[in-house]
């Protein structure tokens, strides 16, 4: 058996590529031995309209494709062109990908069904978080969250399939179209973070096995709600003020999402005056982000429980939400139930 000449020497000019996502996926999937491969062929369709997505995406400054579609969703929010671009592109693969029986998406008003009755897989999303920023350029994500139906495969999907509470959840990730676009997920075994080689069309593990850190001095907050908040999280945002934390703030959660994985902070979108379960859907953005952030060893909240053990009562229901680092979230909750007694 011979064995290649000289590695050692050529490797400066053949450096390993590294693993990509599918090999990395099918690595994984010998982990779980019951697996027949369905979660594996989802995960590599959410990379596949990932990769499409981020095509549109970067050329939308030249293709005219930025700006308002001229509709609203079913929050009332103008639809920009491309949230239903992406909207398109994900159900389009995740259903030719006959891997989900139904999806929920930000994007739909009801529960989209696929038509394969024999799926096991439900998807909950949001295609296009953030894009009120694509036309200033500042990074935008997609988020999703996978569940294993409960109804019996073979049969239609059921409302009972898609609301779970987000501990039910058996991956969840992100994929953020930023200075890199990188893909970033969970199957309850850790975080790994992939980026995107667009020579090759390929995502290539970069950050394996995330941590985030048990603090930092980061914290994303829209302070300009400030005369909203309850006085627990003014108490807190002063505290952060008095440790000289740096405010990180940029409107497109994923963004300040991956900031706070990689580097340690708090991200908080709480309750105010005007909405008080504050903004962020909990079944396609609170719960996804929070299954991420807690195999990471952070945590997530809602001011009172886990946001993984909220029990959705509607489609589209939206939940305080603060993450991050868990003693600068233990911090907020400190403050926040010192008014609940
Ligand atoms: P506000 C984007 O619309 C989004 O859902 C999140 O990505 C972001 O963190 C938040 O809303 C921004 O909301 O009220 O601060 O503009």
């Amino acid at each position: 058996m011979t064995h290649i000449k000289n590695v050692q020497e050529v490797d400066q000019f053949v450096a390993p590529i590294g693993t990509t996502l599918d090999r990395f996926i099918t690595q994984r999937q010998q982990e779980f031995p019951y697996a027949k491969g369905e979660l594996s062929q989802l995960l590599r369709d959410i990379g596949l309209a990932a990769k499409i997505v981020n095509l549109a995406i970067v050329k939308s400054g030249l293709s005219g494709i930025e700006g308002l579609y001229g509709e609203q969703n079913v929050h009332g929010e103008d639809q920009q062109k491309m949230d239903v671009v992406a909207n398109v592109r994900f159900i389009r693969a995740l259903t030719r990908g006959e891997e989900v029986c139904a999806i929920v998406s930000e994007e739909e008003d009801g529960i989209v069904d696929t038509g394969h009755c024999d799926a096991k897989y439900i998807v909950a999303m949001d295609p296009l978080d953030g894009s009120s920023n694509i036309d200033v350029n500042t990074p935008i994500g997609t988020i999703f969250a996978i569940y294993r139906r409960k109804s019996e495969v073979g049969t239609p999907p059921t409302e009972e399939d898609v609301m779970q509470k987000g501990q039910n959840q058996v991956a969840a990730g992100y994929v953020m179209y930023g200075a890199s676009t990188m893909l970033v997920y969970t199957t309850g075994h850790g975080v790994n973070g992939f980026t995107y080689e667009y020579s090759l069309g390929e995502f290539i593990l970069s950050h394996p096995n995330i941590k985030t850190k048990p603090s930092g001095n980061y914290y994303a907050c829209n302070e300009g709600y400030w005369n909203d908040y309850s006085q627990g999280v003014k108490d807190y945002l002063n505290y952060c003020h008095d440790q000289h934390y740096k405010t990180r703030y940029s409107g497109s959660m994923v963004a300040d999402f991956h900031r706070i994985l990689l580097k340690g902070g708090i991200f908080m979108y709480p309750s105010t005056k005007k909405d008080a379960q504050g903004k962020l859907r909990l079944l396609y953005e609170c719960n996804p982000l929070s299954f991420v952030m807690e195999q990471a060893g952070g945590k997530a909240h809602n001011g009172i429980q886990r946001i993984l053990e909220i029990e959705p009562k509607s489609l589209h229901q939206r939940a305080p939400l603060v993450m991050g680092s868990a003693d600068m979230v233990d911090k907020l909750a400190e403050m926040v139930q010192k008014y609940a007694k």
